[in-house]
């Protein structure tokens, strides 16, 4: 079986077969009719500003699928934010790039979406740790997405191993309730104990403490168990039993203290936004966040041609001509057209990433994550 698990290859996003049919009955009604304007074409999400921040990203994957092809690719450079205006724009020959629309969408909706989302978890608890548990949500042809968007978000790790490969990158973890099972009621101690005897030295030990019996009382136990070896617990609580999730988090953390064990972290997971972040951040010391990024809704974006040999042109609704846009020195995101002087004091942020073929930006997700946070504060992002 050479394609196992139906997904679409890379080859097929590169040569364009990744594409709405529509275009291909384009190309085949434009050659025919022997058409092929130059045109300038432009992504965008709202044509102007709506007061709402959202992560652009996914810029490196459009760059690796434009290049070789005879355009100019102007977009923001990977982490910033925006509202309203364009984050990409494509010169040149319109049947350069027809067919490349559906996945140039699908390579910066997405990502920008999950982006987005956990930038909303990060900045819910800043000085928490916070994780990526959301892989097992998509489909795992995905999962490095996923993972990427929450590290440029300033997330602090995630989980899914073969994600942590196209990364370059460390999966962390410690134990699922599976592992609890396989033990048995009563004998948590020994599933931790044998944890703690079989992973390497630098796997933190976080002792799942919700399984059985009530997370006080498993706490104490996985305390008492490793001792000085233990780092943190982790309070799973499923949503029927939670309860007030807030005061059992003070409660194991007081019942800990109480003995002698204030080192001892608490990590919270399941089901977390960020509002019970924000709810638990001054309690908890650590959070793994899934469907909230996952759940995420893709940003709407859409590409449209802006201008057509050399004039400016739209349909209804949309805003004709080349744009620029800025980050104003107030944190606000301008929209204008390109041949007209910016606000005072504003950066452009559309700069080039692709010149006749060449990809002429080199990416760096450390770099793109400070650029997300940096601007995020700027813009003043909360979510
Ligand atoms: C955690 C939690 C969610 C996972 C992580 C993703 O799983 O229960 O199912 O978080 P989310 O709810 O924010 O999407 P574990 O406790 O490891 O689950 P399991 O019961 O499989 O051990």
């Amino acid at each position: 079986m050479t394609n196992p698990f139906g997904i679409v290859s890379s080859e097929a996003i590169l040569e364009g077969a990744a594409t709405d049919a529509y275009f291909e009955r384009t190309r085949t009604t434009l050659e025919h009719a022997g058409k092929n304007p130059r045109v300038v074409a432009e992504v965008t999400a709202d044509q102007f500003s709506t007061g709402s921040f959202e992560v652009c990203t996914g810029v490196k994957d459009v760059a690796t699928l434009f290049e070789g092809r005879d355009v100019d690719v102007d977009a923001l450079p990977d982490g910033q934010l925006f509202d309203g205006g364009p984050v990409l724009r494509i010169e040149g020959p319109y049947l350069e790039f027809a067919e490349l629309e559906t996945s140039l969408l699908g390579f910066l909706s997405q990502p920008s979406g999950f982006a987005t989302a956990a930038l909303e978890a990060r900045l819910a608890a800043p000085s928490a740790t916070v994780l990526s548990f959301g892989a097992r949500h998509v489909h795992p042809a995905i999962a490095a997405t996923v993972e990427r968007a929450a590290l440029l978000a300033g997330l602090d790790g995630f989980s899914h191993v073969a994600a942590g490969d196209v990364l370059g990158r460390e999966a962390g973890g410690t134990m699922p309730h599976a592992l609890m099972f396989c033990f048995g009621e009563g004998n948590q101690a020994d599933a931790w104990r044998a944890f703690d005897e079989a992973v390497p030295e630098d796997v933190p030990r976080i002792a799942l403490a919700d399984t059985f019996w009530d997370e006080k009382s498993e706490s104490l136990l996985a305390a008492e168990t490793l001792g000085e070896d233990l780092d943190g617990v982790r309070i799973d609580t499923t949503g029927s039993r939670r309860g007030d999730f807030r005061h059992i988090i003070r409660e194991v953390r007081w019942e800990l203290d109480a003995r002698g064990h204030e080192d001892v972290d608490i990590f919270c997971s399941g089901g977390l936004g960020p509002e019970n972040i924000r709810e638990l951040r001054d309690v908890a010391d650590g959070f793994g966040v899934g469907s909230h990024i996952t759940g995420a809704d893709s940003v709407d974006f859409s590409l449209d041609i802006v201008e057509i040999a050399g004039e400016p042109i739209s349909k209804r609704g949309k805003l004709s001509g080349v744009k620029q846009v800025y980050r104003t020195a107030d944190g606000g995101h301008h929209v204008a057209l390109a041949d007209r002087d910016g606000p005072d004091d504003a950066e452009p942020l559309l700069e080039p990433l692709v010149r006749d073929g060449e990809v002429v930006r080199e990416f760096d997700l450390e770099a793109a994550s400070e650029r997300c946070l940096e601007d995020a504060a700027a813009v003043g992002f909360d979510g």
